[in-house]
């Protein structure tokens, strides 16, 4: 049984049975061997910044109210947090700054790997910039476009980034502008919530929570907010939006997601990670006549490339690439033995991955020079040389396909079809061009309100238990559903993205899911096009000439891991939007904090968190929050 506490994916059931019989260690047996896993660690309370510690507080008043410096249980949990939130948001930006810089390159001519996918878009987003775009050749409004794009990044000004300010809708920044004046006018002390520059709000997070500087958990949640919005309406969009550009924008498509994608008669790449600049790359080069002839003279029937996580989103999106799986299935799908590589660049891959494909004859291949794992293939991947490093990547995985060991391979015959790609655009297409017809309907009650769920699988979740019972629950309450990321994944395995889902929908739910022949639950994309829900909260607010705050909309991220995901559910309070998590963030041990940010913020910002460990509750509170929301609307 124990499998079955696990996960609730049937193809994952499967494969834990293997796993348990053949002895292959797991992310959760590795949970097990890490009980009782520390409980300061936990609620926040454990501070490791300087030499004079480590130092912990016991929240419940035993020992030590202080840390050696004096620092209270509620610096050390901002301090703490504030770093999170730091990380998450330079990953998920980084990522940004690098397509920011090829479409640079491709702007200038110095990479002819890439090109211009969708002149459309460029154009769109220029105009959105302020950037002349009549009589002007696609390569130069690029690069105008890359020029302010990378100003994001090092702009040493005071004023916020040009992406964030053209892009938020206008009510939301003049309330984050106000805020800043009215906490500068009552406290006399200056607290920053519009980003600068996005790399000067991380560092400035690394700075502050040095030894001895800022020790007000209030000022390190601010600092916080604003280093998380330099990331979803910053890096976050900037890869979102400049990715369209070069590599095409997604459209809504059929697609099918689980383990069955993987094909025994195939060589089966798996591509793991974020970039969509390699992986996109590698599903490009696969269908080359070389790839093919090559995976012919092995007796392979093909080059099948299939996707995990957040870069399998990405490949799934645009290039209607079969889903693998979310974080969970990434060992799983190497236990299948029917992987002859699995190529990765950064961020969620765990380093396991390594000693696992050993077993096998499966080539764990990194890419990065930022994400490099002991017992991996290193293959160096350059965006100027793109098509002959990711050809040279699928030859690895087509000269390991004779080396498989047929007697073990085992794919779990499970897929789901998922339709995908409900970008902004697609879905103002899909509604006439406007968002006018969406408001309608929640105007009318037909659909309450949007719940845009996010976010990772947790070991100490069942897989895509959290996922999939809010998801039901919501649209059954007639709740519009989106999401991105493992999310997604999730969903789209459990059938929750095809169109007979609306079954599962309430009256209103589903008959506009029929009028318009969409499913009840929305595929955005991948973590960084959380953007994009964020863009769709902003299309509907300046429609209306409201800020986010006022719009029936609620996040939540039930089956959070990194702390990527620590930065999207503050960029959304910051944006305000209110945001349920489930596993507990490691805030509970400092009262204020927990305060700050499941009281304060709901006056201050519009936005809160909450937490809650049972999806029926969750979607109760959810629903309780629009329903809120619309009674404070007058609708
Ligand atoms: O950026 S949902 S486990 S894959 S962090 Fe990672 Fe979480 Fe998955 Fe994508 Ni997002």
């Amino acid at each position: 049984n124990g499998h079955d506490s696990r996960s609730i994916d049937p193809a994952a059931k499967e494969m834990l049975r293997i796993a348990d019989r053949e002895g292959y260690a797991t992310i959760w047996e590795r949970y097990e061997q890490q009980q009782p896993q520390c409980s300061y660690g936990q609620l926040g309370t454990c501070c490791r910044i300087c030499s004079m510690g480590p130092c912990r507080i016991d929240p419940f008043g035993d020992g030590p109210t202080r840390g050696v410096c004096g620092a209270t249980a509620d610096t050390m949990v901002a301090r703490n947090l504030a770093r999170m939130a730091a990380v998450g948001s330079s990953s998920h930006s980084d990522h940004g700054r690098k397509v920011a810089l090829l479409l640079k390159a491709v702007a200038n001519g110095s990479n002819t790997d890439y090109h211009i996918a969708d002149p459309d878009k460029l154009t769109a987003v220029a105009e959105r910039l302020g950037i002349p775009t009549a009589g002007r050749s696609t390569a130069e409004i690029a690069g105008d476009v890359a020029a302010v794009a990378i100003d994001c990044f090092g702009n040493q000004g005071e004023e916020p980034i040009v992406f964030m300010e053209k892009y938020m809708p206008k009510k939301r920044f003049q309330r984050l502008r106000e805020l800043e004046e009215t906490l500068y006018r009552t406290t006399g002390a200056k607290t920053g919530l519009l980003p600068r520059a996005i790399d000067r709000e991380a560092v400035d997070i690394l700075h502050r929570t040095h030894f001895g500087c800022d020790h007000d958990p209030l000022s390190l949640v601010a600092q916080s907010v604003r280093c998380s919005l330099s990331d979803g309406w910053g890096g976050s969009l900037i890869a979102t939006e400049l990715q369209d550009i070069l590599l095409g924008s997604p459209i809504i498509r059929p697609v099918k997601a689980n383990l069955g994608v993987l094909e025994a008669e195939s060589v089966n790449v798996v591509v793991h990670g974020h970039e969509p600049i390699l992986s996109a790359k590698v599903v490009e080069m696969a269908q080359s006549p070389e790839c093919r002839a090559a995976a012919e003279a092995v007796g392979a029937k093909r080059v099948n490339v299939v996707g995990l996580c957040c870069t399998g989103n990405e490949v799934l999106l645009r290039q209607g690439v079969g889903m693998a799986g979310n974080e969970s299935h990434s060992e799983l799908a190497i236990m299948t033995g029917a992987v002859d590589a699995m190529v990765v660049d950064v961020q969620c891959i765990y380093p396991a991955l390594a000693d696992l494909a050993s077993c096998f004859h499966t080539k764990f291949v990194t890419t990065s020079e930022q994400a490099k794992i002991p017992g991996a293939l290193h293959i160096q991947f350059e965006e100027h040389e793109a098509d002959a490093i990711a050809t040279r990547i699928i030859k690895t995985a087509i000269d390991a396909f004779p080396n498989r060991n047929k007697a073990r391979v085992y794919i779990p015959q499970h897929t789901s079809t998922a339709i995908v790609g409900f970008t902004v655009e697609e879905i103002l297409k899909a509604l006439g061009g406007t968002p006018q017809p969406l408001i309608d309907l929640i105007v009318t009650g037909t659909i309450k309100g949007v719940a845009g769920i996010v976010g990772c699988n947790n070991v100490k979740v069942q897989q895509d238990f959290f996922h999939r019972t809010l998801t039901e629950e919501l649209i059954k309450r007639d709740i519009l559903v989106i999401g991105t990321g493992c999310w997604a994944i999730a969903a789209a395995k459990s059938g929750l993205m095809d169109l007979p889902a609306r079954e599962l929908a309430g009256p209103g739910l589903q008959a506009v899911c029929g009028q318009l022949g969409i499913p009840p639950v929305l595929h955005m994309g991948s973590c960084v096009d959380c953007s994009r829900m964020l863009n769709l909260a902003g299309a509907l607010a300046d429609h209306l000439q409201v800020d986010i705050s006022d719009l029936p909309l609620v996040g939540s991220a039930p089956e959070w891991t990194t702390e990527k995901a620590v930065a999207i559910g503050t960029y959304f309070v910051g944006s305000g939007i209110p945001v349920h998590l489930w596993p507990l963030p490691p805030i509970l041990g400092g009262p204020q904090v927990t305060k700050i940010l499941t009281s304060d913020a709901k006056d201050v910002l519009g936005g809160w968190f909450f937490v809650e460990e049972d999806p029926k509750a969750t979607a109760d509170r959810m629903e309780q929050i629009i329903m809120e929301r619309r009674a404070a609307l007058g609708i």
